[in-house]
Order: C-alpha cells, then structure tokens, then sequence
C-alpha cells in the first residue's frame, strides 16, 4: 500500500483551516488536520514544500516509521510547526490503516474503554447574568460540564467572550488586534462569577475555566485557593507553561485541579509536569501533539501518573482533528474530558463526519478510518484569509500573555 499522492488543502468557511489529503495506489484516502491558529500557511508550506514529496512511494501502513523518520529526520525537532505537520501526516495515516483493515480507528487503539466522551461546552458572556442564561442553555441540551468565561468591569476585551455568534479569536486582517489585561480587576471579579453559578445551579454541573496563560504562580495560587469553595473541575492553564517548576508554588497552595498542555506539541513538554504530579489533566489534543501515535505516548505516561485526558477542541481545531480526538477519546483508559465548540455549519459542510453529540456526550463514528473527509468542492468556494490571533498588553502597556 504505498503512498502516490499527498495535497494540501487550505480553506476558510468562517475560519482557516489546513487538511492534508494522502491517498495510496491502491485508491484508500485518509485525511489530517494540520491547522495551527494565526500561523496556518507556515504548516501548509512545511507539508508542501518539505513533506509531501518524502511522502511519495513510502508504505502507507508504516505508521510508526513514518512518524520517527518525519521526527527525525527534520534534525530541528519539536514545536508547534513541525509537530502540527507531523500530526497531520499521522493522523491520515491512521484514516488509511482503518479503511484498509474495515475498522473505526478506536479498534485499532484497543478497542472501547466507555460507551461515549463526556464532553464540556463554553458559557462566555459580558455579564454575570448572560453567564447563567447561558449555563442554562447548555444544561438544557444535556451537557454536564461547562466551562465560564464572563467579561471582566473595566477590561474592554478579554478572552473567552464572544461579540455575537460563535466564538473566534482570531480576527481577520493584517494586524493582530490588541486587548489590554489587568490582574487585579480579573482576580477581584472572577470568585463572583463562580459563587453566581453555584448559586444558580448547584454543584451537580462541572465548572472549568480558561485563565489563558495570565497570571504569576502565586496569582495562580491565590486564584485556585479563591475558588475551592466552588469545586472546579478544573483551572486551565493558570501561568504561561514554558516554567513547568512554576507549578509547583501552585500545587502548595491549591487543591483545585489543574489542567495544561493545549500549547503542548510534545511529550517534552509535559513530562516534568506528569511525572511530579502538578497537574490534574493534559490538554494536548491531535493536531498540535503530534497526532495520534505521539498523543498516545503521552497519555500512557499521563496514566502512571494519575492525570488524565482534557484535550483540546476549540473550533480553530478541524473536525478532522475532532473527528480523530474522539477514536482516542473513547479508547485510553485514562480519559478525563473533552473540550467541545461546535463547528459552524459552513465548516461542517466542508468536513462531511460522522462523529455525534447527544446528550452532554460525544460519538466517535463507526466507520472504516476515522469518519470524516473534506470536500474539496466545497473548500474551494473559501480561499485563505489572513488572520491573527490577538495580542495582550497590561494597561501601562507593557506585553502580557494572551
Ligand atoms: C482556548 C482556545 O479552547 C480553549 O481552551 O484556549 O480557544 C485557544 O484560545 C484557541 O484554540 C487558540 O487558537
Ligand atoms: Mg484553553
């Protein structure tokens, strides 16, 4: 089964999207999301213009040999570029493997280790009580776990609240947009959200929150300590993660967990986070770890360690990646939660797939790969639009994490 074409796609229904389409002589196709958020025509050139032709000829059920001679053989190892195309390789892969074998890509890992992937919806609002309309909203559809956001008095921007409809943060055109932070008005306002929503639903829901990168290992630490009267699921990445030592000075404060890594792109990156116990859940998700013969590794290592699954699944994530989350999800044995942001109808056109949501729940599909495709037809009519995730500064406008 070898491999004789390899094509890049990139289309824009509502945001960029990056898929790399492999196909073999004998006519099976598989697909790999290779989208990285603001920086997506750098992944399209690595596949194009160093990849795909190494790709050519190789045995496509070579997996493994693939993803080290990719790893390897790029002498510059690691980060979200290199990780991302490698994903996006492994990924089609792993489609290819399970249409050649007639099985959904969850049998290849070993098969079911739950019926369905519990999954987390976003409440994100400008107020207090747009926040508990939408909790209710979620709740009524059946999801038992949101995470909430809500916009802080004072702070024009913040991350995580939308202006209408679905939320992306990138915004399209030449420049980044720039919202401005302040740490003291985010720490003295967020508890009140949480108390309004435990007030207002109880402590039967989950409830995770996003700080996105923001504060100080002791800010993190007052902040966690903050909100234990309100039993969250989770805080998410509470401290910018190149300091992994930084989580220590958290864990000596808090109990409420802690989940990082959807910055992750290798195991490197979250091992001293594992094996010393200072987080609670790791966030790599397929597309930006690797795929899913690396995401695998990590979540075994995760497992001696007594941290579980949290992957990432905003929608500048595909649902090819989605669609591969999903196979992984239901498989480890050692799955936490997965994050879910519907896609918009224009991408899910372009996405045809077979994965569903019911219930508070997700469904990896059951057919032969991983179940979805892109249609190339409909991803033509969305050429590429430049677009930027958006940079934070603190009021006296000095650069700060976004
Ligand atoms: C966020 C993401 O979903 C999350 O947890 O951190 O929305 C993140 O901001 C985007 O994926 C960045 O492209
Ligand atoms: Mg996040």
């Amino acid at each position: 089964m070898r491999i004789v074409d390899a094509k890049v796609i990139v289309t824009c229904p509502d945001r960029n999207f990056v898929t790399l389409r492999l196909t073999t002589d004998d006519g099976l196709t598989g697909v790999g999301d290779a989208t990285l958020n603001g920086r997506e025509l750098a992944v399209a050139s690595y596949l194009e213009d160093h990849l795909c032709q190494l790709l050519i000829g190789r045995d496509a059920s070579r997996i493994e040999d693939t993803w080290q001679y990719l790893y390897k053989g790029a002498y510059w190892r690691r980060g979200p570029v290199t990780m991302t195309a490698i994903a996006a390789v492994d990924t089609a892969l792993w489609d290819i493997k399970g249409k050649a074998a007639g099985m959904p890509v969850y049998q290849l890992l070993g098969g079911r280790s739950r019926d369905a992937v519990t999954v987390y919806g976003h409440a994100g609002s400008a107020t207090v009580s747009d926040v508990l309309e939408e909790v209710a909203g979620l709740l009524g559809r059946g999801y038992r776990a949101v995470r909430v956001q809500v916009g802080v008095p004072g702070l024009e921007k913040i991350y995580g609240v939308g202006r209408g409809g679905f939320y992306e943060p990138a915004t399209a055109g030449a420049r980044p947009d720039e919202e401005s932070w302040s740490t003291a008005k985010y720490l003295n306002f967020v508890p009140e959200l949480f108390a309004a929503v435990r007030d207002g639903f109880g402590y039967d829901v989950h409830l995770l929150h996003d700080v996105h990168h923001r504060l100080t290992p002791i800010e993190a630490a007052r902040l966690g300590k903050a909100l234990e009267p309100y039993g969250l699921f989770w805080l998410e990445d509470p401290i910018s993660e190149e300091l992994q030592e930084g989580f220590r000075l958290i864990r000596r404060h808090t109990t409420t967990p802690i989940a990082v890594g959807e910055v992750y792109n290798s195991i490197w990156d979250c091992r001293q986070l594992i094996t010393e116990q200072l987080i609670d859940y790791i966030r790599m998700d397929v597309v930006h770890g690797g795929g899913i013969t690396h995401l695998r590794r990590v979540f075994d290592l995760a497992a001696l360690y007594h941290v579980r699954t949290g992957s990432h699944g905003a929608t500048d994530l595909s649902p090819v990646c989605l669609a591969a989350g999903l196979h992984v999800d239901v498989a480890v044995p050692n799955f936490g939660i997965q994050e879910y942001m519907p896609h918009t109808d224009a991408t899910n056109a372009v996405f045809p797939h077979s994965y569903r949501f019911e219930d508070g729940l997700m469904y990896p599909s059951e057919e032969p790969g991983l179940g979805v495709d892109i249609d190339e037809e409909a991803a033509a009519e969305y050429p590429y639009r430049q677009a930027y995730l958006p940079v934070n500064r603190l009021e006296d406008g000095s650069m700060h994490d976004w």
